[in-house]
Formats: C-alpha cells, sequence, structure tokens
C-alpha cells in the first residue's frame, strides 16, 4: 500500500481561504500528495484542476487560495486529542473546551499556558465556528476577540478584523459602556464585560 492512500479529503462547509506555502502545477493527485509528504513539513494540502497547494500552519506563507476541501494524512488527523483538545477541521487545528471559569484576560492565558491562544474565528475561517459546533453544547464561553484598542472596532487577537454576520441580534451592544471582550453565545456572538467569569475555548496548531 502506497503511502500516499493515507491522505483523508475533507470537504469544507465554507469556502475558505488558506495561505500556502507552496504551489506545484500541474501534477496529478497522487503526485500532489507525494509532495506533501516529503516536504519538510505539510500540514495538508489542497489539489484542484491539477495544481497543488502545500500548507505549512505553523509556517504561512504569504500567497492564498481559495479553497472548498483539504487532504489530510491520516497519522496526523488525531494527533492534538491529548489533553483534551480535539481537532477540527481534519485535524488542522486542536481545540479544547475549558469547563473552568475564568475572566477573559485569564482564560487567554491558560490558553497562552498550552502552546496557543483563545480561540479565533477568523474571517475567512468562520468555517470553524460550524466545526466546533458538534463539540460544543449550547452556552457562553469566552473566544478571542475584542474591542479595547477602539470602542466597537473588534479584532481578534491576531489583529485581524471581526467580519462576521454571526452575531446575537442586537449585538455588539458595549452595555452599560463596559463590553470589550467577546463570547460565544448559544452559538452566536456577544459583546460581554470582560471581568466576567465564563467557560472558554483554547486553539493551537497541530504542531
Ligand atoms: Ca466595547
Ligand atoms: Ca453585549
Amino acid at each position: 500500500m502506497c503511502k500516499q492512500d493515507s491522505f483523508s479529503r475533507y470537504y469544507l462547509q465554507n469556502l475558505v481561504t488558506t495561505f500556502y506555502s507552496r504551489e506545484v502545477n500541474d501534477i496529478s493527485l497522487v503526485t500532489c500528495a507525494l509532495v506533501c509528504l516529503s516536504a519538510e513539513s505539510c500540514t495538508y494540502f489542497y489539489w484542484h484542476n491539477r495544481s497543488c497547494f502545500i500548507v505549512n500552519a505553523a509556517s504561512p506563507g504569504n500567497s492564498s487560495v481559495n479553497i472548498t476541501s483539504i487532504y489530510v494524512d491520516d497519522d496526523l488527523k488525531d494527533m492534538c486529542n491529548l489533553d483534551g483538545y480535539n481537532t477540527i477541521f481534519g485535524g488542522v487545528l486542536c481545540v479544547k473546551v475549558y469547563d473552568v471559569e475564568k475572566n477573559w484576560k485569564n482564560a487567554n492565558t491558560t490558553c497562552e499556558q498550552d502552546g496557543g491562544q483563545i480561540l479565533v474565528m477568523r474571517t475567512s475561517v468562520f468555517y470553524i465556528k460550524l466545526e466546533a459546533l458538534s463539540l460544543l453544547p449550547h452556552g457562553e464561553y469566552w473566544i478571542g476577540g475584542h474591542d479595547m484598542a477602539k470602542e466597537g472596532e473588534f479584532t481578534w487577537i491576531d489583529g485581524s478584523d471581526v467580519t462576521t454576520d454571526g452575531w446575537e441580534d442586537g449585538q455588539p451592544d458595549n452595555y452599560n459602556g463596559l463590553e470589550d471582550c467577546l463570547q460565544f453565545k448559544h452559538l452566536k456572538l456577544n459583546d460581554k464585560n470582560c471581568i466576567g467569569r465564563l467557560k472558554f475555548l483554547c486553539e493551537k496548531p497541530l504542531m
């Protein structure tokens, strides 16, 4: 059995923009899989119309492509089941639901101590929300966005803008002028006072 048979294809629920480290044109799917296997660090690859995009999650490149599916090495997809982290998106990202309640800042510190950060629902990667649903009971959880720098302008902690239609009706409302942190509330986004104590979601890369 050839090793290239060990890749599984995962279909994404949205069209997703991803950065890639290398593009190889005019090769077959099997050759693309072999390129990924022999690459220094290939987290997953995307192949379409004989174009092969090699993605290194630890070192994203500057070029991006819109993808509808990914191929992930089966050997990788369960690697983050350690210490309560679950694989989502075919194992590209590891997510943990922390069942203890902390304020937003301490929640993020806990995630950093795990080698990651409080969960970011990236603009073009809002699919993570969809993927995460199977992990999440309805409830309230801190996630990695805030408007601490400028009132009303929410950013993720990686610096990217929060651009999503996933807000709860009437939110964000900066209630009482005190709400600067983002929570995931019954699967919708809401701004909430950062000193409140909630369960929270952490993410870390597969590496
Ligand atoms: Ca605010
Ligand atoms: Ca609010």
